[in-house]
C-alpha cells in the first residue's frame, strides 16, 4: 500500500515547517522564522514505521492573499455557470494566474490535491479573519479530507473556541489542538489516532506507525536512564589519591577532580541530546556550584566493611577488621590505632585487593578524594530534570534549554533530601566501577548495579 500523503497547509507563519519538524523529529528540517513567506517550495519528509514508509508529510508556502485568489476563481466561472470545488479549482490551476501571480498559491492547491488528506496549521493567537475563512473554503474545495491542528494553543488569551466554531461551520468537525514547540507527550499519537479515523482506509498502517513511535519514545527513555544511571555510577564510584601534603597541596587535584566531573556531566548531557535529536548548542550546561574534594571518611562504612569482611575471611580474622575503632585511624593516626591498622594493612597487603591498597594509601600518607553525595544528587536531579525538558521539546523550538527549572515531584524530593539509592552507597567502594578511572572494568555486577539504578528513575514517555 501507498503511504499516506499528506499535505502541510495553512496561513503564512501558522508554524507549518515547525510541525514537520516536530513530526520527523528533525531540527534541521526546512526553514523556520518569525517572518512570513519563508517556506517557497514544496518539500517533502517521510515518517516510518520500522523500514516501511508510512507517511510522507508536505511542507508548502503559507497561503497569504485568499481574497483575491478567491475572487479570481470565481472570475472563472462564466455567468450561471455552477462547478463543485474541487472542478473550480481545477479550472483555476489551468488559468495563466496560476502561473503568475498565485504562483505560490497554485503550488499548495495542487499539493493537497496530489495528496490524500491536508493537515491545516492554525494560529489560534489569531482572531477568525475573513481572509482565513476564505482560506478555509478555498482548502475545502480541494474535496480532499482536511483536519485543522490547532497550533499555539498553549498561548494564554487564544481563540481556539471561535476557531473551532468557524471549523465546523465550513464542515471540519474534527480538529485537534498540537503544539508544535511544546507538543504534550502524547499529542502525535492522538494527531495519528485522529487521521485514522478521518481515513479509515489508513488506520492499520498509521497504527503501526503509532505502535513503532511508541516503541522509539520506550527505548529512548531506557537509554536516557541508562546514561544517567551510568554517570552516577561513575561519578560515586570515582576516587583519586593523593599523597597526604597540607590543605593548600590538594587545590590542583580538587581543580582536576571538579573538572574531570563537569565534563563526565557534559558528556552525559551530550549523549542525550543526541539520543532525542537535538542540537549540542540546544541547552546551557552551568558549572556545577559545589563539589569538594572529601576525605575518605566511606572508606569504613558497613558497605566497604562487609566487601572487606568477605575477602579478609581467607587472610584475616573478619572480626579483627570489625573490631577496630574506625574513627581512630580516620582521624588521627594514633599509636595504638597504627598498630592495630599495621597488622590490618599485613593482611591486606598479602590479599592485594584495592581496599588494601586504600588502607596502606592512608597509612602511609595518603588521601583519596571522592566526590560529595551532595553533587550526586545534583547530577541526578539535572539529568533527570533535562530528559523530561527534552521529551516535552517539540524539534521546532528555538530557545535554549536552561536547567534551572524545578521538577517537583516524589522523586526528585527523593534526590534532594531522601536517602542515596543503594546502588551509588555500594559504588562508592567500587572504583573500578567508574568508567572515568584508569582501573575501569565494566563487569556484569556494574552493568546489574547501572540496570537497578535506571529502574528506579519514573519517567513518563
Ligand atoms: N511558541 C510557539 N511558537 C511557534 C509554534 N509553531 C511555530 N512557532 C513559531 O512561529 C514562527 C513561524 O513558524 P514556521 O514553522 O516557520 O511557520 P510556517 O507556517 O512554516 O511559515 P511560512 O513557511 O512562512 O508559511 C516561528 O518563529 C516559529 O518558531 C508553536 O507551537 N509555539
Ligand atoms: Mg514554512
Amino acid at each position: 500500500m501507498n503511504p499516506l500523503q499528506l499535505a502541510v497547509v495553512g496561513h503564512t507563519n501558522t508554524g507549518k515547517t515547525s510541525l514537520l519538524r516536530t513530526l520527523t523529529r528533525d531540527v534541521s528540517f526546512g526553514e523556520v522564522s518569525a517572518r512570513p513567506s519563508t517556506t517557497r517550495h514544496v518539500e517533502g519528509a517521510r515518517l516510518f514505521a520500522g523500514d516501511e514508509v508510512v507517511v510522507e508529510l508536505y511542507d508548502t508556502p503559507g497561503l497569504e492573499d485568499a481574497l483575491s485568489l478567491l475572487d479570481a476563481i470565481d472570475a472563472l466561472l462564466a455567468p450561471g455557470e455552477r462547478l463543485d470545488g474541487p472542478a473550480r479549482i481545477a479550472r483555476f490551476l489551468d488559468s495563466p494566474d496560476a502561473h503568475s501571480r498565485f504562483e505560490q498559491e497554485a503550488k499548495v492547491l495542487r499539493q493537497v490535491l496530489a495528496s490524500d488528506a491536508g493537515l491545516v496549521v492554525i494560529d489560534v493567537r489569531d482572531p477568525v479573519l475573513t481572509k482565513y475563512r476564505d482560506e478555509l473554503s478555498i482548502l475545502a474545495d480541494c474535496g480532499k479530507p482536511l483536519l485543522p491542528v490547532l497550533n499555539f494553543v498553549h498561548t494564554p488569551g487564544n481563540h481556539a473556541e471561535v476557531w473551532r466554531e468557524a471549523l465546523a461551520r465550513v464542515g471540519l468537525h474534527s480538529v485537534i489542538s498540537f503544539d508544535t514547540v511544546t507538543p504534550e507527550i502524547d499529542g502525535e499519537q492522538r494527531l495519528f489516532a485522529k487521521l485514522a479515523l478521518l481515513l479509515e482506509g489508513f488506520a492499520p498502517a498509521l497504527q503501526r506507525l503509532m505502535l513503532a513511535r511508541q516503541n522509539e519514545a520506550d527505548a529512548r527513555l531506557q537509554t536516557a536512564t541508562q546514561l544517567i544511571a551510568s554517570l552516577l555510577i561513575d561519578v560515586a564510584a570515582y576516587r583519586v589519591t593523593v599523597p597526604n601534603a597540607d590543605e593548600s597541596a590538594l587545590q590542583v587535584p580538587i581543580q582536576q577532580l571538579r573538572e574531570k566531573i563537569r565534563q563526565h556531566e557534559a558528556s552525559c548531557v551530550h549523549e542525550l541530546l543526541k539520543l532525542y535529536r537535538f542540537r549540542r548548542d540546544d541547552v546551557t550546561l552551568s558549572g556545577l556550584p559545589i563539589l569538594d574534594g572529601r576525605w575518605e571518611d566511606d572508606l569504613f562504612s558497613r558497605e566497604a566493611l562487609g566487601v572487606m569482611g568477605i575477602r579478609l575471611s581467607q587472610g584475616l580474622v573478619a572480626g579483627a577488621v570489625a573490631g577496630i575503632s574506625i574513627d581512630l585511624i580516620v582521624g588521627g593516626l594514633t599509636l595504638g590505632a597504627a598498630t592495630v591498622a599495621g597488622a590490618l594493612a599485613g593482611g591486606l597487603w598479602q590479599l592485594g585487593n584495592t581496599y588494601g591498597e586504600r588502607v596502606l594509601g592512608k597509612l602511609r600518607g595518603y588521601r583519596s578524594l571522592t566526590v560529595d553525595d551532595s553533587i550526586l544528587r545534583l547530577l541526578a536531579l539535572r539529568q533527570l530534570w533535562l530528559v523530561n525538558a527534552l521529551q516535552q521539546r517539540g524539534h521546532a523550538a528555538m530557545h535554549t534549554i536552561e536547567p534551572n527549572a524545578q521538577l517537583d515531584n516524589p522523586q526528585t524530593k527523593r534526590w534532594r533530601e531522601g536517602a542515596l539509592p543503594a546502588e551509588l552507597k555500594k559504588a562508592r567502594s567500587h572504583a573500578e566501577w567508574s568508567a572515568m578511572s584508569p582501573d575501569f572494568s565494566a563487569t556484569v555486577t556494574r552493568d546489574e548495579v547501572i540496570q537497578n539504578l535506571a529502574a528506579s528513575f519514573s519517567l513518563a514517555t
